[in-house]
């Protein structure tokens, strides 16, 4: 056994040293909000009382077994007086620990009640849908959906969105999350908010129970089927901040990861303005997409009316440019699943997972990470280098294929699922030129990130 001793003392010693780290993603030592800093506010003198107690008893333990340890058997050395009970000692160390916990846990509900009770104010935004310039005043909040295993973001925009959001909670007999109503904009993974703003969560849950979690911007909140639970989160700074799901829901628990990027309100404008477009549609395919989408609208209308539906007008599939083919094979394969706006929304709905949804892809390549955030979408960032897309930043995106091909090809062999149980893609058996061609479609999705936030983003 005593070989054992040293290879085990320093495995312990390295699983105790790999907590040290100090560019950890899910730090809860340093709080970027004021949720999360008067958590840790709360927390650090509660260590102190923790450690002081520590010594405390760890002191009187070793100086009574020094004072009253045996020195020699041999004479037969007097027992220590025996002591049965001691009234006033046994009250007080009672009574101090129980004030203590007391004093914290009341304490601990008055910060829980806070961190509870959100008082967002407006947000005045501004935006332009097709050259036209839009206002209105937000509430910020957004819509957080967990499903086996990514993590949805909702922001209901314009008054009568948000009304139709709240009315189909209030009437929601079964799970919230089901069948929510259109929101302005939708994302995965990555949400995004202005600094400086107290943002007002709804967690909800499509099956199992999750728990959301940015430990920089704010403590654990529970997302469950069934319910709207409440939360916020506030960042005093641009940047990244990391989170991850940290209630088991399965197979793929571990790669249920998301983040946060918090930026300047003129940036949270700007970026509210591009993704309130719809897609682009590859070059010269617009005529095809147009009447595609015609056909979409005549056949929903005659079902609608009981009628049988009409037949289709639009002409043989464009397929000169890779984008132009990767557009009609995402109509043919990924559409039944995926949205994306400007494409498929017409009649969209009819999808085919349990979970009921699958990410929106209109705005994919403006995030900078995908599959429930454990694979990168850009790579090649260079923090050293040329400025190579002249925007000051050094370095240059490139559009990470082997991930997206490998990931259409087979998303099992990536992030284990369950597609068959319908949780998760399923692979579609795709040929290898399909795939390039819907990668090569898939960039042209929402403009690139800066390779800024490319790098921070990136887990070490
Ligand atoms: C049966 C439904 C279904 C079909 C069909 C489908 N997907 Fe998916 N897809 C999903 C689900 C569910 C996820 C989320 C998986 C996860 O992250 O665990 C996903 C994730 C993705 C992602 C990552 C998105 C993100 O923001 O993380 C991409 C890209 C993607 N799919 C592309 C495609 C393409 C291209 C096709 C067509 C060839 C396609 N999918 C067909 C269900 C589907
Ligand atoms: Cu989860």
């Amino acid at each position: 056994m005593r070989r054992f001793r040293f290879p085990a003392a320093l495995a312990g010693l390295l699983v105790f040293l790999a907590g040290c780290a100090d560019d950890a993603e899910l730090d809860t030592f340093k709080p970027a909000g004021p949720d999360a800093k008067s958590i840790d506010d709360f927390m650090k003198p509660i260590w102190v009382i923790c450690l002081v107690v520590f010594l405390l008893i760890l002191g009187f333990t070793l100086a009574v077994w020094y004072k009253f340890r045996v020195k020699d058997y041999d004479e037969g050395d007097e027992w220590p007086t025996q002591v049965h009970g001691n009234t006033k000692l046994e009250v007080v160390w009672t009574g101090i620990p129980i004030v203590i916990m007391a004093v914290v846990s009341i304490l601990t509900l008055f910060l829980l009640s806070d961190l509870n009770t959100s008082s967002a104010n407006a947000l005045a935004i501004d935006y332009e849908v097709d050259g036209v310039t839009q206002s209105v005043e937000w509430e910020p909040r957004v819509v957080v959906v967990g499903q086996q295993w990514w993590w949805e973001y909702r922001y209901y925009l314009q008054p009568e969105s948000i009304a139709a959001l709240d009315e189909h909670i209030e009437n929601s007999v079964t799970n919230p999350a089901n069948d929510l109503p259109p929101a302005e904009i939708v994302t995965s993974t990555q949400m995004v908010i202005p600094i400086n703003q107290e943002i007002e969560l709804s967690i909800m849950s499509r099956d199992v129970v999750h728990s959301f979690w940015i430990p920089a911007l704010n403590g654990k909140r529970d997302a469950l089927p069934g319910r709207v639970n409440p939360w916020k989160l506030e960042a005093f700074e641009p940047g990244i901040h990391f989170g991850q799901c940290t209630e088991f829901c399965g197979l793929s628990h571990s790669r249920m990861r998301m983040q946060v990027q918090s930026m300047t309100e003129a940036d949270f404008q700007a970026w509210v303005s591009r993704q309130m477009s719809t897609a682009p549609i590859p070059a010269g395919a617009e005529e095809w997409m147009a009447a595609t989408r015609d056909d979409a609208q005549a056949t929903l209308d005659a079902e609608t009316a009981g009628q049988d539906a009409p037949p289709p007008t639009a002409g043989e599939a464009p397929s000169d440019t890779a984008e132009q083919r990767g557009l009609v094979a995402f109509v043919g394969n990924c559409a039944s699943c995926h949205l994306v706006n400007g494409v498929n929304d017409i009649g969209y709905g009819d999808v085919a997972l349990i979970s009921g949804a699958a990410p929106n892809l209109t705005h994919l390549a403006s995030r900078t990470t995908f599959a429930g955030g454990i694979l990168p979408l850009y790579n090649d960032a260079e923090e050293e280098g040329e400025d190579l897309n002249g925007n000051g930043i050094t370095g240059e995106l490139l559009w990470n294929r082997n991930d997206l091909e490998a990931w259409i090809r087979n998303p099992a062999a990536i992030k284990a699922n369950f597609a068959d149980g319908q949780r998760g893609m399923p692979a579609l058996g795709l040929d290898d030129d399909t795939i390039d061609d819907l990668v090569a479609y898939l960039a042209t999705l929402g403009e690139q990130p800066t390779a800024q936030a490319v790098l921070d983003s990136l887990v070490d």
